[in-house]
């Protein structure tokens, strides 16, 4: 049997790394698995992509990649044959605003899930023990200590979660499952009758979270069966999946408006305070988005360049495109989140669809900050 073309560096707690995945089994495209350890997170992703994130995907030819939304872009172009991405532009820019909001958006609470309550964060915390500590002098249980501590203060306290908005932030998750059932009610994918990046978005936070880690799973399978079902339904997608007539996506349904709406009102106004504060030289701010106050937020570089790339695309529709997604998204703020004035960031760009850039090896000092703090958070994405 010959190797897969495609290597993929991954973990199995990771809400990308499961974004990835299930966009690879969903496109049927064959790949291999290589769950991470700190030696090839140091020696091997982190000098071909700059980062210690994953996932990574090296193809056979050397060629490697990085980052999910433009590592998703470049594979459906790579095999055309089991497209994600909608046909139509207008359909293809909302699928873009859903993914940038599920990636970024439900990061918070998917985090506050998976890291705020011990009795899940101790389960956590000993699989990403074992995991970080293959190959190392340490012991699982203590660097499971280290991580989960680490995640909690970076994501959860770190992320503008405190005891006055915990159960505002964790209430962000039934919302979402409330969304989802609707649509699921009548389509077995987000989309219709066969998966899209729509899919692949919510799965993000939907199946490394919300149905493998134990609190969240269990609120799941209980008051929303039909996601619990479509999440082994993306995993387990088919070919008869592409067979038959893709139906035209459904984005006129008005199941979507209130995930819309959210993105009006929380989101996009999120996104532009995030690059007001990086323009004005600051590392937090605060704000109050969706009803819901958040303290000392950090400044994220890499949700700047979302802003941008969103921008981009939103002005990059032909005009009876941009009419035509106008009238969908009336009234629910996404117009006016994508053409304010903002304020310009010297060297700041839109997320890049280019190859992963590689850096150099690291000293030993380097190699054991890199180990025990990974890329800053509020750094990922600048080129190093
Ligand atoms: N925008 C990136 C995000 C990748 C990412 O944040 N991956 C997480 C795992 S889900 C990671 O590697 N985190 C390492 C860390 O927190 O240091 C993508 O879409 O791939």
């Amino acid at each position: 049997m010959s190797e897969p073309r495609y290597t993929v560096y991954l973990s199995d707690v990771s809400y990308f790394s499961g974004k990835l995945e299930g966009a690879l089994r969903a496109k049927r495209i064959d790949y291999r698995r290589v769950p991470v350890t700190p030696d090839i997170l140091l020696d091997t992703v982190l000098p071909h992509t700059g980062w210690m994130k994953v996932p990574a995907l090296r193809r056979d030819d050397g060629l490697w990649r990085c980052d999910t939304t433009p590592l998703l872009d470049w594979l459906d172009a790579e095999h055309p044959q089991r497209p994600l991405l909608p046909a139509t532009a207008g359909a293809r820019f909302l699928t873009r605003l859903i993914e940038d909001y599920c990636d970024e958006w439900q990061w918070r609470p998917a985090m506050l899930w998976r890291w705020g309550w011990a009795d899940n964060a101790r389960y956590l915390g000993s699989r990403l023990g074992a995991e970080l500590s293959r190959g190392t002098p340490h012991p699982a249980w203590l660097t499971g200590v280290y991580f989960r501590h680490r995640q909690q203060r970076l994501f959860v306290r770190g992320d503008g979660v405190r005891a006055a908005n915990v159960d505002a932030v964790a209430g962000r998750y039934p919302q979402a499952l409330a969304w989802l059932e609707a649509l699921l009610a009548t389509r077995p994918y987000l989309l219709g009758t066969r998966p899209s990046r729509v899919d692949i978005a919510w799965f993000g936070p939907m199946f490394r979270h919300y149905a493998q880690d134990p609190r969240p799973a269990a609120l799941m399978a209980a008051t929303a069966p039909r996601v619990w079902a479509w999440v082994s339904r993306v995993w387990n997608s088919r070919e008869d999946d592409w067979q038959g007539a893709a139906e035209g996506a459904h984005f006129a349904d008005p199941a979507w408006t209130p995930m819309l709406a959210d993105l009006g009102d929380a989101y996009l106004p999120y996104l532009q305070d995030n690059l007001a504060a990086l323009a004005a030289g600051r590392r937090h701010f605060s704000g109050t988005y969706g009803g819901i106050h958040y303290p000392r937020l950090p400044v994220v570089v890499y949700r700047a360049r979302c802003l941008l790339s969103l921008r981009q695309a939103y002005a990059g529709l032909s005009d009876p495109d941009r009419a035509e997604i106008d009238t969908r998204l009336a009234g629910l703020g996404i117009r006016e989140g994508l053409t304010a004035t903002v304020p310009v960031v010297e060297g700041l760009t839109a997320v890049d669809a280019g190859p992963a850039h590689a850096c150099a090896p690291l000293g030993r000092w380097a190699r054991l900050r890199a180990y025990l703090g990974g890329t800053p958070w509020d750094r990922f994405g600048q080129k190093t």
